[in-house]
């Protein structure tokens, strides 16, 4: 039977179990979406359509793939914009399909905007539909490039939606994606290594989300006695109060980053200094990389051991290996997690302090503290902002289970939390959804706050408004910053909870430390009948948080 091309590709995508699609018009698929049945997300920006789709295959660990269209070919005006939401999905390796028009035979170099080449710099595999025939091909590519190996997004570009092919000539079946198990040797190397060192340290990266390892994780760690440390991205792959927890990062981390002779990575590229640590005294200690192909061994430090494999089957082979050396007894106990909780103890003491405080304006940490009491921590989303909110949160809030927090932001772009928290309310409608964020990321997300309204997504956004950028370090205006650049109109100049409530948003503004959690309160009850809230949190500028190890203040 004869399909064209848009449709072929939205048959595949029910194949696929792609329950909707998220899009800012126009892309040349879009209509055969709507008559196929595949309900369309439509964001009021294509970085916003990207980022949304790229945050759900996050939220889902990659079990799910979110899928967008944005326009492109000549006139690759969408494109252009959404180039910043591939990016930020490229930076942070999410398995997200990207769809769009591509240039068509006979009008190569036409434009200035180079779409292929500007594609391949941010995507894992870019696949250019040339016949229509190779329409099964092209999607049974991209979604064994979405579920195998390393994830990172991948788009297709069609330059002829509406050409037709034969649908049964090569029927269409879903990609399973595929993982392979550790070489034993390397296994061997690696136990070997681990069991002899003195204090080794467990470095969890987001590749332990995407495997579905975390019990594999805690049961590695609880077997080999070692403490943990999580990257900001793989927030949540360790259950946050289990004793061998050490932390994202702060004074805590940097101990045990000094300390340890030996680190042992799953799932991480260590990627020093972004948004992430350095490894003090790298050349004198043992690194031991586990990742699920090559490109991060070798990569800034040296490897000692690289083992090749997917984190759960390479976590699961590591347990193996030790277990069978020890008879089932792992590593000598020692007294680790006696020593996590004081270095915990004493790192968070003065965040614990701030939490419960009542000076006005708020503290932020204060918002955050009333933020967990509120949370069923096991039911509920939170993500952060670019800023302090990132930084502070990242720092004191407890994850309990993967994806309660999304950290994200190799590079952090501003605004991503609110494309998350809808990402998170698709994913998991019956949780809670809050993004915290700060002005900055506001003033990013206006103009998608009518998609909240309209799809009925109850989610929160709480604002820390502090009257400025007050992010990083000592503050934009801090010693070392530029003092020009942090200033802009803050709550005595504006009432965004005015701005807010006018569009239909269940608002409130907050400048009573005892209201913050009846506020919270209100807007968490209020989103379960599908209402979105913002509440406005009048903070004081306090850019204080635990720091990345070796990044000194800039
Ligand atoms: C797209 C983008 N441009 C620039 C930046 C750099 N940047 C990081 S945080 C920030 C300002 C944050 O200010 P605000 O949202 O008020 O948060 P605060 O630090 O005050 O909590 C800027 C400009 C960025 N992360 N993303
Ligand atoms: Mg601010």
């Amino acid at each position: 039977m004869a399909i064209d091309v848009a449709t072929g590709i939205a048959r595949i995508l029910k194949q696929e179990g792609v329950g909707w699609v998220s899009t800012f018009p126009v892309c040349r698929v879009n209509n055969a979406l709507g008559r196929e049945g595949v309900p369309i997300l439509m964001m009021r920006d294509d970085r916003y359509a990207v980022a949304v789709a790229d945050a759900f295959s996050r939220i889902t660990a990659g079990s799910r793939i979110g899928v967008c269209t944005f326009q492109g070919g000549v006139n690759a005006a969408g494109m252009q914009y959404a180039y910043a939401g591939m990016a930020q999905a490229y930076e942070d390796g999410s398995p997200v399909l990207c769809i769009t028009d591509g240039v068509p035979a006979g009008s190569a170099g036409n434009s200035q905007y180079d779409v292929a080449s500007a594609m391949k710099t941010v995507s894992k595999w870019f696949g250019y539909l040339d016949k229509p025939e190779r329409t099964p091909e092209l999607m049974r590519r991209a979604f064994t490039m979405l579920r195998s190996g390393r994830p990172g997004p991948v788009i297709l570009a069609i330059p002829h939606a509406t050409s037709t092919y034969d649908e049964t000539a090569d029927p269409y079946r879903p990609v399973k994606g595929w993982k392979s198990a550790p070489d034993p040797a390397d296994v061997r190397a690696a136990a070997d290594q681990l069991l002899g060192a003195r204090n080794p340290l467990i470095y969890a990266g987001e590749g332990v989300i995407y495997a579905g390892a975390s019990e594999d994780l805690k049961a590695l760690a609880e077997l080999v006695n070692a403490p943990v440390i999580t990257t900001l991205k793989a927030k949540g792959a360790f259950p946050e109060n289990h004793p061998l927890f050490v932390g994202v990062r702060g004074d805590q981390v940097s101990h045990y980053l000094d300390k340890c002779d030996l680190i042992l990575a799953v799932g991480s590229s260590l990627s020093p200094l972004r948004f992430s640590h350095a490894i003090p005294d790298a050349a004198k200690k043992t690194i031991i990389h586990c990742n699920v192909d090559e490109l991060h061994i070798n990569k800034m430090y040296p490897t000692a051991h690289a083992v090749i494999g997917d984190a759960r089957l390479t976590l699961l082979a590591l347990r193996q290996e030790v277990s069978d050396r020890t008879s089932g007894a792992g590593r000598t106990p020692g007294n680790v997690a006696a020593e996590v909780k004081a270095a915990r103890h004493e790192a968070l003491a003065r965040y614990r302090q701030v939490m419960v405080s009542d000076e006005k304006p708020i503290n932020p940490y204060r918002v955050y503290g009333d933020l967990m009491q509120v949370l069923d921590l096991r039911n509920s989303f939170v993500t952060h902002e670019s800023g302090n909110t990132r930084d502070q949160l990242s720092t004191v809030f407890d994850t309990l289970i993967p994806r309660g927090f999304l950290g994200w932001g190799n590079v952090s772009t501003l605004g991503f939390s609110l494309a998350a928290a809808i990402a998170a309310k698709k994913a998991f409608p019956g949780r809670a959804s809050v993004a915290v964020t700060g002005e900055a990321g506001l003033g990013y997300m206006l103009g998608n706050l009518e998609v909240l309204l309209r799809e009925k997504l109850g989610v929160t956004v709480v604002h820390i408004s502090n009257g400025g950028f007050a992010g990083y370090g000592p503050g934009f205006w801090g010693p070392g910053h530029d003092p020009f650049t942090h200033q802009v109109m803050g709550p005595d100049e504006v009432d965004m909870s005015k701005v807010i409530g006018a569009l239909g948003f269940h608002t409130e503004r907050v400048s009573e430390p005892a209201e913050v959690i009846p506020a919270l309160r209100r807007a968490l009850d209020i989103n379960t009948s599908g209402r979105p809230a913002y509440i406005e949190f009048i903070c004081c500028q306090y850019p204080v948080y635990g720091q990345w190890v070796g990044r000194s203040a800039e």
